[in-house]
């Protein structure tokens, strides 16, 4: 009998006992997966957005995370008002479709705003450890994923290191679900994510996916986004991001069989 892992995320209540595609949205001019297909001359084209994700579900995705900011290695930081302009049309766009809607952020600001706005989950990719970024979801009732980071997107791959990666990560990670119980956050609203290409070699990355029950079994569900990522590039000799689709499906089905609730798909 497959454990039930609830997740409740605003208005929804997602049943991750069963393995679930989050479908990604990068609205981001820079998307290293599509090349910023969906951000055109006069910013973000929502016609495609909808489109895109409209497709994804078709396809099976069970909710949609949008970024705006890219945090590919070396990315520059993105101002808040610039990011919230490009995801907050996009936010209100894709909630009006009624797919649980996850944003990819960092700051406080955009978090309060995309809440506002109707999000679902806010994809905590510094693990809400930013300051004001805890007090900014605890009163809500927003699904929160908690994601690790080594460093700065900006300079996370120059040195990555670790005593043991996948200790130190599930460390992180035990100690973030903490802060966030203690802030009043219930576990039924946490996720967690080992973030794969996020301050780590491919080693690294290779490392927790091997081991990846060590982050499976900290009493809330487990997120993986390995998708067309440059792990995948090394394993597969595929430089090309839009032809790892091999490598990525065969990535997800490892996950999933190690223990991931939600697979994070391009
Ligand atoms: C390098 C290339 C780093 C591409 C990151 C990316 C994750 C995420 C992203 C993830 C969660 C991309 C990503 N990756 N959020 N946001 N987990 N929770 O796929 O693995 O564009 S950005």
């Amino acid at each position: 009998m497959p454990v039930t892992q609830l997740l409740q995320c605003g208005r929804y209540r997602l049943d991750l006992g069963t393995p679930c595609v989050m479908g990604v949205i990068n609205v981001t001019p820079d998307s290293f997966s599509d090349g910023g297909e969906l951000f055109g001359p006069r910013g973000v084209d929502l016609g495609a957005v909808r489109a895109r994700a409209e497709q994804m579900c078709a396809e099976g995705a069970a909710l949609l995370d949008v970024g705006g900011e890219s945090t590919r290695p070396g990315a520059a930081p993105v101002a808040p008002a610039e990011e919230m302009a490009r995801v907050l049309p996009v936010v209100e766009a894709l909630v009006q479709l009624g797919v649980p809607v996850s944003v990819d952020t960092s700051d406080p600001d955009v978090m309060r705003a995309v809440l506002a706005a109707g999000a679902a989950i806010l994809n905590a990719v510094s693990g809400l450890a930013r300051p004001g970024a805890l007090a900014a979801v605890s009163g809500a009732d927003v699904g929160v994923c908690l994601m690790h980071m080594q460093g700065e997107p900006g300079t996370m791959q120059q040195a990555p290191r670790y005593a043991d990666v996948v200790l130190d990560v599930r460390d992180f990670l035990r100690q973030r679900i903490d802060a966030c119980v203690a802030a009043g956050i219930a576990p039924v609203r946490l996720l967690v994510d080992p973030g794969f290409g996020f301050g780590k070699t491919p080693a690294h990355n290779l490392a927790l996916l091997a081991r990846l029950h060590a982050v499976s079994d900290l009493g809330v569900p487990l997120l993986v986004g390995l998708s067309r990522k440059g792990t995948i590039g090394v394993v597969t000799g595929q430089s090309d991001a839009r032809l790892r689709m091999a490598g990525s499906i065969a990535a997800a089905v490892l996950a999933a069989a190690r223990g991931a609730s939600e697979i994070r798909a391009h």
